[in-house]
């Protein structure tokens, strides 16, 4: 952090924030930096203080935005960001997942079920981690079968396992002008042991890098830090 110099104030070129722990203490939190809305909250597990979007509990809805400082992405900007997420598997099929999402409509937007808290959010860009295959009535959105990490394929029931890169919050995998990528992520088959299966209570990391001059955005998936990074959706430019 600068601390403000005197003369005129200039636009910030970049701004940087980070969260090692979620600790109600923190100055940041405690200002409200984060908006979190509905059933977001802070909880501890452990000796961490995490961000819990949504407890394990049918229909709940959670989103977090930065609430003071806005990030524009004129001017060809980029940015990059990494999070680490768990997700639990309950008695039923764990829906719906969750969303990195960048967008410019409010800080206190989300919707719950099948779109993932965004859908028909926009402008927004969304970096989604879906578990659940959202194929019929309202919800027809083409989302892929589970695939398995031998790629053997599972198509009954409503399990899924993909990352997509959406604008718009166009959730149908099926719209390629708004929906531009679309992936499975090879699951193990037992729900626990290897593969990458975002709902079997493991910590999952994700990095996020988009360039603004080159218009490129390249997420990377890794399943335990010490795996490394493993890319989860080529480059694609749009
Ligand atoms: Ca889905
Ligand atoms: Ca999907």
């Amino acid at each position: 952090m600068h601390k403000a110099q005197a003369g005129p104030a200039l636009p910030p070129k970049y701004i940087a924030f980070a969260y090692d722990n979620f600790e109600a203490a923190n100055a940041l939190v405690n200002k409200g930096f984060l908006a979190l809305n509905k059933d977001a909250k802070y909880v501890k597990v452990g000796n961490k203080d995490i961000l819990r979007l949504t407890p394990n509990v049918n229909d709940k809805l959670g989103t977090a935005f930065p609430n003071q400082r806005r990030i524009s992405l004129t001017d060809d900007r980029s940015f990059s960001t990494h999070f680490a997420f768990r997700m639990s598997a309950g008695s039923q099929t764990p829906a719906d997942g969750i969303v990195f999402t960048v967008q410019t409509k409010s800080s206190a937007a989300g919707s719950v079920g099948g779109g993932i808290g965004y859908n028909g959010l926009q402008p927004s860009i969304g970096i989604e981690f879906d578990t659940y295959k959202n194929n019929v009535g309202s919800e027809s959105y083409n989302d892929p079968g589970l695939v398995y990490k031998d790629g053997s394929k599972n198509d009954t029931g409503n399990f899924s396992n993909h990352v997509a890169l959406v604008t718009n919050g166009v959730m149908n995998h099926g719209n390629p002008a708004k929906n531009l990528y679309n992936v499975p992520v090879g699951a193990s088959v037992t729900n626990n042991s290897d593969g990458m299966r975002f709902t079997d209570g493991s910590m999952y990391y994700s990095w996020i890098d988009y360039d603004g001059k080159t218009k490129h955005l390249q997420v990377y998936l890794a399943k335990g830090i010490q795996e490394g990074v493993v890319p989860a959706v080529p480059d694609k430019r749009y």
